[in-house]
Formats: C-alpha cells, structure tokens, sequence
C-alpha cells in the first residue's frame, strides 16, 4: 500500500484507538490528536514552571504563546529550543508508540471497561518517571512518561465520562488505591442502538443518571468480534464490535467520531488531564528538575571519558585545567553546563559514571582523578564510551581522552549503535601515537615498568572511524599540545553550535566545497584534522585566501596543533567556497553558532493495521524509498526547501520531494536510502521579519553519519520497567530484506546486568525470525537506574548490521501509595492593619507514617517567608517545620514529597476566611488549631488555581534524611 493510500485509509477509519494517530497533521480536519493534547499540556505547564521560577527571582514574565520556540525563550532558555523540541518529540512517540504496538490491550485504551488494569499501567508507569527523574535518567523519565499519556488521554475519549457530566479531569487515574468512580457491573447493559448514524442519544439514562462508568468495546477482527450483552461499543470503521447490538459507539476520538459532537469537550479534559499529571511530576521532582525533564536548560552537557591507567598523568593534568577554565569561563554565562558527566575508564574497572549539575562536586570528581593501573597497552575505552553515551543527554558533545588502543573492540559497533541513536558527537584526544608509554610503577601489584611501548597508527583507526560515524574529531597531539587542543576545542563548544558543512576524506583528494553561511550565524569556524592540510578559502565577496595565509582579511584567527587545524572566518553571510589542494586524508567541519537548527526521523510506513507512519529508531532500509520528518527549531518562520541525502565519501546524492505538514515539521521523501553511509542536508530560507523583501537562505547538515540496512530489528512490546531480581523477557524480532543465513546476535547493556540470549537466529532470504532476552537486575539495585539495551544482529559476512536500544527503569516494586500528612503544631500571629510590621509563625510536624518511604523533599510553593526544617529528637521519621512570614503574605504553601514521589501540599492561612476548599485523598492536614484560624487542605487542583492568583516564592530544600 502506498503511504498516501495508508493515509487515506487512516483519514476514513480513524478514531479506532484513540485521539487520532496520524502523523501528518495535515490530512486530520481540525480534530486534535495525542501529538497535540501532549505538546499543549506540556508548553503550559512548562511556562507555568518558568513563570513560578521567574516571578520568585522577582522577575517579570510574560506568559509566551504556547509554542517551543517561545516557551524556550520565556523560559530563558533559548539555546534548549533543540532539547525541548526533542523532548517533546520523544514524549509524542512514545505516546503514539501505543497505538502502534498496543493497540490489541484494552487497558491501554481504557477500553473494554478495564478501568482499575487502565489506572494501573498510569500509576505504576508514573513511578517510574519519578524514580528516574530522581537518578537525573531524563530520557527515560520521557519515554515512560509518553507511554503513560496515551492510556490517560484516551480515559476521556473512550469512556463516558464527559456524558455523565463531568467538568473536571478524573484525578484518582492517577492515584493508586483510590475510587475511578461508580464502574458499571459486568452485567450491567449500559448503551441502546444509536439512532442509524446519530449515536447522540446511545448511552442508557439510568447510566446517565447514576453517573456510572463505562467504556467502549473495541476489537477489529472480523467475524470473531464478541462483546458482553448490552454494552456500549468504541464504534468506528475498524470497530467490529459496533455491528453487534447494541450498535454504534461513544468514542470522541474526532470529530467524526460516534461521538464526535464532544470531541472538543474531551479533548480539552485530556489536555487538563496531562497538565494535573505533569504536575504531579512537577510536585515530586521539583521546579529545576521538571524543567531539566523537558530538556530546557542553559548550556549543554560537558562531558570527559578519561583514561585513567599509568600513562595518563599528563592527561589527565590537561583536563583538569581544562575544566577549571570552563567551569570559570561559563558558569554564570548562557553556556554555563546544566549538567557535568564523567566517565573513567582503566583496565579491568571502568565507570562508575559521574553526573552531577554541581560544578564543585564535577571539579571534585575530576581533581580525585589519579593514574594508576592499566596492566598491559589496550584499556576499555569502549566500555567508558558506552556508558558516556548512555548517560548523557541526547545531542551531547563527549570528549574521550587516551593513549592506548581499545581493549573492547567488540563494542564497536554498539557504541556505532548509541551514536546514531543519541545523535551525540564523540571527539577522541589522543595522544602518545608512535611516542612512548610510561608506567608508574606501583608497589602492590606485580605490573611491570612498560618502557617503549607505541600505539601504533592502526590502533587509532576504530577511534577515528567513531569520530567519523558522529562526526566529531580524533585529534591527535603530544602531551604537551594536549591542554591547547583541549582549550581550543572545548571552549569554542557551545549549545548552539551548528554544523554547516562536514566531509571526511581518506584518501584525501582535491575537491571543492561549497557552503551557505546565513545572517544568523556567529563564530563561523572551520576545523580540520589531518597532517599538512591545505585549501583555498573565496569568501561570498569573491575574496581568496589561501589556508597558510595567516595576514589575509578571511582568517580573523587561527590555531595548529598537532594533527588539529582551526580557523576563525570573518562573518559574511552568502555562498563561501573551500577548495582543498592537498590530498592528505582529512576531516573537514564547518561550524557557527545559530538558533536556527533541525531535528530529523526517518519514518516507515506501519505495519499495523491502522496504516500511518512509524518513527525508524534505527537503520532505515537501504535501497528502497523512504521518508524523512525534519522539523525546524529556532524560528517559527522557517521554511524547508530542500533536504538531500549526501553520501559521506561524497560519491552522491539523492535529493528529496519536501512537503510542509505545518508547526514547523517537513515530510522528504526520497526515491532510494543511499546503501552507503550519508549524511543529512536540508536547505531552507528564513523569511527575517526586519527585512520583509529578503527572505534568507540556509543550510545545516546532521552530523551523525548514517547508514541504512536491509536488516530490521524491532522489539515492539516489552515492558519498560525492570524489577531487580527477576528476569524480564525482552521479545525482539529480526527481518531481512536480503539474503537469508545466519544472523550473528549481540545483546549488550551499560551496565553489565546478567542477560541471556540466542548466539544466532536463522532467516530465509527476505524472511524473519525471533528471539528473546532475558535481562537481570541484581536485587540491590536502587530504583531509578536505568539500564540501555543494545540488541544487534549482524547479516552473514558481517557485512549488515541492524540494532535496537531500549531502555529500562530498574524500580522495586511500590508499596508506599500515601503522601506525606502534615499537622499544625502551632500557628501564632499578632497581625495588624498594618501587615508590613507584623509578623505570624507556623510550626508544622510532617511525617509519612510508619509503613511510608520517608518524607524526602520539602519546598514552598506559596508564601514568601522564612522556611526551616529539622528532625524530631528522638523520632528520625518526623520532620518539624517552622516557617514564618510578614503578615503581608498571609497564605504559606508547603510541597511535601515522599520517598517514591507522593506529593502532599499542605496550605495554611491566617486571612480568618471559612475554608471552602475540598480535601484530597491524600494531602490531609488536621484539625484547626486553637486560634481559629482557617487551615485548609486543598487538593492539588485548589491549590494551583489559587497559587496562579497569587504571587508565589518557590524555595527547594533537599532533606538530608529519607529511607527510600
Ligand atoms: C495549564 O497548567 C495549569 C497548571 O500548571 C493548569 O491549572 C491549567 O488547567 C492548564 N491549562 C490547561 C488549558 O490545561
Ligand atoms: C563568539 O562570538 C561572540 C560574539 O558574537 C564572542 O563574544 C565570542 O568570544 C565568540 N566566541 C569564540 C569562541 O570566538
Ligand atoms: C575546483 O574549482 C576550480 C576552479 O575554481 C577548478 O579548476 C577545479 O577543477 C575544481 N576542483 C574540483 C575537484 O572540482
Ligand atoms: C594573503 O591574503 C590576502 C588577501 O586576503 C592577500 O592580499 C595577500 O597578498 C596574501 N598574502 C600572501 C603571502 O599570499
Ligand atoms: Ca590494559
Ligand atoms: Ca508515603
């Protein structure tokens, strides 16, 4: 089926399985879908977030339309549009990945009545994201949360709960051990025929009356499709059970829906729904936190992967000074890092890897760095990078310093794996190649002084072919140029550096590039690796320089450092031209800084039965068509007008049909993936809105090298959560679109967990097979980890390779349900008219009961006093809290966190007004204390609709204690 003919099918039959699963928007009327209920829900709390933290520094904030973009650049953050876009992105795929590997599970849908199975896979999946955010694991805080979303979202579409009159999101979906509501009894009949087409009058009136609920029946398969007597059906094309009395549906999937009429009405609900939920996460993890979680923050990631064996010394020294210069230069500066990560490696240790988003505890780390060990010449730098790779956040840069060869190289091709998956760039500071290695000698161990030892050129090669596939650098230095190629480039790094242009040429040869510099870069820098490189430079006015020229008017600034080479170029906006003359082999990559970047995915076409697009998390097929979804970060006006395929050994290229689906996003579509590795290049303009006339032409390349392959692996439906002790069974399946064989099978995980796995499968040609993982997490592991699995088959003469990642959150299993409860010790004031002079106290004792985790976190979330907390003498489980307060900020707020991420709010006042809020099933604050001053707990949603009308200080306070 062609992908237009799947769409056209997706357009009638749609509202099957929810809000819509279509790609491209464009064809969907004006109904909303997942995609965008999620990416609404998520701008507004985020701007909620930016605004709570903007207005307690005591800033102004004007709330942003509700765009990436903006919510970026409100939040102070533009330079994160890229990150948040991406978060955003992987939160919509794995929402959407529901529907595509889920679909046959009614409680994923909330349909078939499965309320308490549907509230489940919500709670249990939601300490998951907790637990993760807690250990800063943020892309699998993202996954889960998307996975989450989707059952959520489709509660209001699929179930009656907007008929039966409800105003206000179901807040127990997210609450274990709480009331859904009145479910309708097995027997119960619930729904009547529909009135031939119109089914607005479906649902039974006692149902309505009663206020019970129920949902939809749902299965496509024909002529086998059964459901319990008298019960509503999802209704819809795919729908088989709506031809079964009662017939007809209720889902409000769109508007065309059996009951499309609330489409709106539901759609809005779920958009509540998801904002109350991110606000739970938001309670638990705290404001800096949740912010990190959607990718917003200043900077990017500095991450080192050191070598830490005997030889390293001097190394080691380089970036150690090299790090107290960033951490001087940029803390406090738009590029300071939000997070540092280290990772070191030796041989037999490596790891454990360090994150930390304090710069004292990273510079602690890295001046604790000594040099030791090693045993013979290779060492795990493979085994470091691995980890480096899963720890960082995706679109990092990562800098691996060593002088030895990689003792892992059977992990070449997963850590191949992980920078196509992660997109990050590996640069590789090597030094000591043909120099020699010298050994501390140390006392207590029987290693010998290795005296003349060399790496030899070869062994470099797998850390140059890495830097290729990520493109990044294998700068190759003495230790002495060490700490100069270090500075160079690691203080040019910044977070929105962009790639303009990037080749690599082994053997080198004369060849003409050609690059389109727009007004919106900065800093436009050439950087080169390769021995005596030397080219022309014509800048757009024509002017020529040659590289060596160091007075010409082009080359504002130059540095050259072993095999490493930069040039500064003047900034001029238009067409500039690198003509190399030397045919050394070479990396070439032009950079600048710009807000104007690019995201991509290449998409296949399902295979499920609802037709549509599914994102590729791997190699796309190579040799047939294809598609490419490009979205445009850093301008709401930018426009893709072309994207090519660009064969990295610059053999070719395959030029796209470019399509605008609207917010930002293109569909290219392209007659033929290259067979041989590419890189991506879209083109573009920018129409300036200063100078309407000239609209701005621009380019930027991806700097992931990718390949395509006619090996498939795909791992549709494992679950995500691991529990430490019992194995899970990981189900993946591997196809080929070649020839058949023996398919070579290799599972690797970061964190060396015990797995088990079939060595080989068989294929026929253009057949399929499968296999299972079974994958352990030793029992002490702590709740949070996250484990990344890499499963790869190699195509027989390994000359085809295909992988899936996949993440886990490693979580025990929860049995604390309960938030923390406070209750009022005291409450003392001697308000007058006059508030400014008078002061009232609070003292407040907080616990989380006996069988609870412990309270973990207490912050403000209202109230612009003083907020002290200790431990009760004697009794570690109660926690005291004092707080007081100027009489002109008469409401106090407290967020109470426990050890799993239960969240208490706890609202005192002393404005004598009579409490008229609700209480939450969980956040209960006792009895009113002697002065009769009103003490009101307020649910969550209370709370935060009185915390938006108020002026609000937030103060985090880390408690040190907490037995989670
Ligand atoms: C936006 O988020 C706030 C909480 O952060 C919530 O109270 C409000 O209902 C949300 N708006 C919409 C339209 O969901
Ligand atoms: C980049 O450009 C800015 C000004 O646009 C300048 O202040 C900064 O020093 C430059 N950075 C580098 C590494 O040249
Ligand atoms: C590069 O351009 C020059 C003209 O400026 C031309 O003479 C030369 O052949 C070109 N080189 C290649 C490899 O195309
Ligand atoms: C260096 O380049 C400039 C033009 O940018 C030119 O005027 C000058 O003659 C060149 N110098 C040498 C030594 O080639
Ligand atoms: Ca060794
Ligand atoms: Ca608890």
């Amino acid at each position: 089926m062609s992908g237009l003919a799947a769409l056209c099918l997706l357009l009638l039959q749609t509202g099957a399985f929810g809000f819509g699963i279509n790609l491209f928007n464009i064809f969907r009327g004006d109904s909303l879908i997942h995609e965008d209920i999620t990416e609404r829900a998520i701008l507004n709390v985020t701007a909620q977030v930016c605004r709570a933290l903007a207005l307690a520094e005591g800033k102004d904030f004007t709330f942003p339309p509700l765009t990436p973009n903006a919510v970026a650049a409100a939040c102070e953050a533009s330079k994160s549009s890229k990150s948040f876009c991406k978060a955003i992105k992987l939160i919509q795929e794995n929402n959407r990945g529901v529907d595509m590997f889920r679909f046959y599970l009614p409680p994923f849908h909330f349909d078939d009545e499965t309320f308490s199975e549907g509230r489940n896979i919500i709670t249990d999946g939601l300490s998951a994201v907790k637990a993760s955010n807690k250990r800063e694991n943020f892309e699998a805080a993202r996954e889960q949360l998307g996975k989450i979303l989707h059952p959520l979202q489709d509660f209001y579409s699929h179930s009656n709960w907007v008929e039966i009159g409800n105003k206000l999101p179901n807040s127990n979906l997210i609450r274990s051990l709480t009331s859904i509501g009145n479910i309708a009894a097995e027997s119960r009949a619930t729904c009547r025929n529909c009135n031939g087409d119109d089914c607005s009058n479906n649902i039974l009136d006692d149902i309505l009356r009663e206020k019970i609920l129920t949902s939809g029946y749902f299965n496509f398969v024909p002529f086998f499709s059964t459901k319990p007597k008298g019960k509503c059906s999802h209704g819809g094309g795919f729908d088989r059970t709506s031809n079964i009395e009662p017939k007809g549906g209720i889902n409000k999937d769109t508007f065309g829906s059996s009951h499309g009429y609330l489409h709106m009405t539901a759609a809005n609900m779920a958009i509540a729904a998801t904002s109350e939920l991110l606000e739970d996460i938001r309670g638990a993890a705290g404001d800096k936190t949740f912010l990190q979680m959607m990718g917003i923050s200043k900077g990017k990631a500095l991450c080192f992967v050191i070598d830490t064996t005997g030889s390293m010394g001097d190394d080691i020294d380089a970036v150690k000074t090299v790090t107290s210069s960033i951490i001087n230069t940029k803390v406090g500066t738009e590029d300071e890092p939000p997070v540092y990560i280290l990772v070191p490696f030796n041989d037999p240790d490596f790891g454990p890897l360090i994150r930390t988003t304090d710069p004292n505890v990273f510079k602690r780390a890295i001046n604790a760095l000594s040099a030791a060990g090693g045993g013979d010449l290779p060492e795990l730098s493979l085994s470091g990078l691995q980890l480096a790779l899963t720890g960082a956040p995706p679109n990092s840069e990562i800098f691996l310093f060593t002088d030895a060869p990689a003792k892992d190289l059977y992990l070449k091709s997963t850590v191949i794996a992980l920078i196509e998956r992660t997109k990050s760039v590996v640069n590789f500071m090597i030094t000591n190649i043909l120099g020699f290695r010298r050994r501390k000698r140390s006392d207590d161990s029987q290693e010998q002084e290795q005296q003349n030892i060399r790496m030899v050129t070869s062994d470099a090669q797998v850390y140059k072919d890495l830097a290729q596939a990520s493109g990044g650098l294998a700068i190759q230095v003495t230790k002495s140029e060490l700490l100069m190629a270090t500075s160079i480039i690691t203080e040019s790094s910044s977070s929105s550096l962009v790639t303009l242009v990037q080749a690599s040429r082994s053997p080198g040869k004369a060849e003409n590039f050609t690059f389109t510099v727009d007004e919106s870069v900065r800093n436009l820098t050439v950087y080169i690796t390769g021995r005596s490189v030397t080219f022309i430079l014509i800048s757009p006015s024509g002017v020529s320089q040659e590289s060596t020229n160091t007075t010409g008017s082009l080359i504002t600034a130059s540095h050259s450092v072993g095999n490493f080479m930069t040039l500064q170029l003047k900034t001029q906006a238009g067409q500039w031209e690198i003509k190399m003359v030397s045919t050394n082999p070479y990396i070439l990559k032009v950079v600048g800084e710009s807000s104007i970047d690019f995201l991509f995915n290449f998409l296949e076409e399902s295979q499920g039965p609802l037709g549509g697009f599914d994102v590729v998390n791997n190699r796309p097929r190579s040799g047939v068509n294809g598609s490419l979804i490009v979205t445009v970060i850093g301008s709401d006006s930018a426009r893709v007008t072309e994207v090519i395929l660009v064969a990295s050994s610059g053999s070719g290229e395959v030029t796209g049909s470019v399509e605008a689906l609207g917010g930002g996003d293109f569909l290219a579509r392209f007659d033929r993936i290259p067979a041989e590795e590419f890189v991506v290049l879209v083109k573009g303009q920018n129409s300036n809105s200063s100078s309407r006339a000239s609209s701005v032409i621009f380019q930027r390349q991806s700097s992931t090298n990718i390949r395509a392959s006619t090996v498939t692996v795909t791992s549709p439906n494992s679950n995500s959560v691991l529990v430490p002790g019992t194995p899970l069974s990981v189900p993946f399946s591997v196809m080929t679109n070649g020839e058949g064989g023996n398919f070579t099978i290799q599972a690797t995980n970061d964190k060396g967990f015990n797995s088990t796995f079939p060595s080989n499968l068989i294929l026929e040609t253009g057949g399929s097979a499968n296999g299972t993982v079974n994958l352990t997490a030793p029992s002490n592991t702590p709740s949070g980890t996250v484990v990344t699995l890499t499963v790869e088959a190699v195509a027989p003469g390994s000359t085809d390779t295909n992988y899936v990642v996949l993440r886990f959150t490693v979580l025990k299993t929860v049995t604390d349900f309960n938030s923390p409860v406070c209750q009022l010790l005291s409450l003392q004031s001697n308000c007058s008219d006059n508030c400014i002079s008078s002061m009232w106290e609070l003292s407040v004792q907080v616990t989380d009961g006996a069988e609870g985790t412990g309270v973990n976190r207490l912050s403000l979330r209202q109230g612009n006093g003083t907020l002290n907390t200790s431990l009760a003498a004697g009794n570690e489980n109660i926690t005291l809290v004092s707080y007081n307060a100027s009489c002109c900020s008469p409401d106090v707020e407290l967020l109470v966190v426990d050890g799993v991420g239960n969240v208490a709010s706890c609202f005192y006042s002393i404005l004598k007004t009579t409490p008229t809020a609700t209480s939450s099933p969980q956040a209960t604050t006792n009895s009113p204390s002697p002065t009769a001053v009103a003490v009101v707990s307020l649910s969550n949603r209370a709370a935060q609709s009185l915390f938006l009308c108020l002026g609000i200080t937030i103060l985090g306070i880390n408690l040190p204690m907490g037995n989670n």
